[in-house]
């Protein structure tokens, strides 16, 4: 898209939304786009509006208060409710009900589809009675998942991450196939699968001795067993789409030498990713090295650079390690006072908090009682060497190089304050011993936050997924030794879940 007038020659119109309500209503009229877009909206010609590019078809959005939105769809989008049980953004794979008459969804309605938002439009609205209620899904109330009159459609989900599914959506759409004036009466959200808790397969990359990007993975962070060789467990990009065929819903990539390196400079991590983006249609996240840098020809960098490279690349979400530890310690000394200038802020404030996930790594601290430490403690799972009954995890930076006073539950906190929009919640102690998640760690910290936590380490067994989704309010749960050596297949921890009634997207 270069200008306003192409937006009339266009024959198909796909707008992807990302960001903020207020930011891309200032975008669209500064480069004087919304004049033609609604010429093109009101003619019901060929559209697709995706996630922001829904909501921006309503009057305003609760997001930006003031700013006006397209309005072609009577309505406002207002923020999910806070409830214990309900983290938001809401994040994930969830199904849809779905109106007749909207050719676009049929026979989708037994599929889920790949939703990341905080904010929503109710379902049942001023937009049902134009007639532009297309489907709707649950998530503590019925919200509007799809909106559908002629030509024009808009799904709050993302197609072009939610699998062969989505793909279908999208080729349906490519392929010009327009539904009726308005879509028929929408059937009740209750009857849409619910959000599933997601299964997430996470690539340990780095360049081994010989300078290829390799899939590493040690135990408790240690990838030079014996202090020989990095092992080597497979390039990542092939794994990746393993992963995704076999139906992980999400892949992560943490680049676990970025935080010595410049991963700008990494030319081979951004080429995996672009590689990887091309062909797995599932979320893609990855950290390693997002922080304010400054290059070898003493050029400097901001968090934001270095995010918005790696978004450039294909990437979905970007992880926070290190970075997130020195900003809430500099948020505790403040007293709470927000700078405005960490990693976390700046790139939440641009791409949205459900762009920015905190990666925790913390290493158990024992203590013979609570009262031992001003720290947030638990029964330790298994007691410490002089056979301390109790816990609290400390947080740590550089890969676990290095400790900090501060507690998990402390870094959860302050990450949620500063304007992250999910945790993925390591656990050194625990880490490649196959022994299960330490429900006890996510537990403490899915209870002290309203984001989605994502459990990780440790997981030896299918079952182990199910224990902690049983034990926690987790969100999801993330593995990497299992996979990678073939012990438990994917479609294995799904049907083991699926098999306990835990909701889970199976394929
Ligand atoms: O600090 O912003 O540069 O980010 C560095 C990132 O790299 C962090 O997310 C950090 O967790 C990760 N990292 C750094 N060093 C290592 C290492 O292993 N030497 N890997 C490392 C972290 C842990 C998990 C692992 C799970 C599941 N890997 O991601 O995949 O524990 O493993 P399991 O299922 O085999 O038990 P920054």
């Amino acid at each position: 898209m270069t200008g306003p007038e192409d937006i009339g020659r266009a024959s198909r119109l796909l707008f992807p939304g990302v960001g903020a309500f207020g930011t891309a209503m200032e975008v669209l009229k500064r480069r004087e786009l919304v004049s033609p877009l609604l010429d093109y909206l009101q003619a019901g010609r060929p559209f697709l509006g995706v996630c922001l590019g829904l909501q921006l078809l309503f009057e305003g959005s609760e997001e930006s208060g003031g700013v006006e939105g397209l309005g072609l769809v009577p309505g406002a989008v207002r923020r999910f409710p806070p409830a214990p049980t309900r983290p938001v953004p809401h994040v994930g794979w969830s199904g849809l009900a779905a109106a007749p008459g909207v050719p676009l969804l049929a026979g989708l309605e037994e599929s889920r589809f790949y939703f990341v938002h905080s904010f929503r439009a109710e379902a049942g609205g001023p937009a049902a009675a134009a007639g532009w209620e297309a489907a709707c899904s649950d998530y503590g109330g019925a919200f509007l998942s799809a909106v559908a009159r002629g030509g024009v459609h808009a799904v709050q989900f993302h197609p072009e991450k939610s699998g062969e599914a989505g793909l279908t959506l999208l080729r349906r759409f490519l392929a010009g196939e327009a539904g009726s004036a308005a879509p028929g009466a929408l059937p009740a959200a209750a009857a849409a699968p619910p959000l599933a808790r997601r299964l997430i397969a996470c690539l340990d990359v780095r360049s081994n001795d010989a300078g290829d990007l390799v899939v590493t993975k040690g135990d408790s962070y240690d990838v030079r067993p014996g202090g020989g060789d990095v092992l080597n467990l497979g390039a990542p990009a092939a794994l990746a789409q393993r992963y995704a065929d076999e139906g992980a819903d999400e892949v992560a990539f943490l680049n676990i030498t970025g935080y010595r390196e410049s991963p700008l400079a990494d030319a081979p991590m951004l080429a995996l990713l672009r590689a990887a983006s091309q062909r797995v249609f599932v979320p893609l996240t990855v950290g390693g090295g997002v922080r304010a840098l400054t290059d070898g020809a003493g050029v400097a960098h901001s968090a934001l650079d270095v995010a918005a490279a790696y978004f450039r690349a294909g990437a979905d979400k970007v992880s926070i390690g290190s970075d997130a530890v020195a900003a809430a310690e500099a948020l505790l000394a403040a007293g709470g006072a927000r700078s405005g200038a960490s990693a976390i802020e700046t790139i939440s404030a641009v791409y949205g908090a459900q762009a920015v996930v905190v990666s925790i790594d913390p290493r158990r601290v024992y203590v013979a009682a609570p009262g031992d430490t001003p720290h947030a403690t638990v029964r330790a799972p298994r007691p410490g060497p002089a056979g301390e009954a109790w816990c609290w995890y400390q947080c740590t930076v550089s890969g676990g190089r290095e400790a900090r006073d501060v507690d998990v539950v402390q870094l959860a906190r302050c990450a949620e304050a500063l304007g992250a929009g999910e945790l993925l919640l390591n656990c050194i102690d625990e880490d490649g011993q196959g022994n299960g998640f330490d429900s006890a760690l996510v537990g403490l910290v899915t209870d002290a936050v309203g984001i989605p936590v994502i459990a990780s380490s440790g997981a030896g067994a299918a079952r182990h997924f199910v224990d902690v989704f049983n034990a926690t309010g987790c969100s999801a749960a993330l593995a990497a030794g299992i996979f990678h050596r073939r012990e438990v297949g994917i479609d294995e921890v799904k049907r083991c879940m699926h098999g306990a009634g835990i909701a889970t997207r199976l394929c």
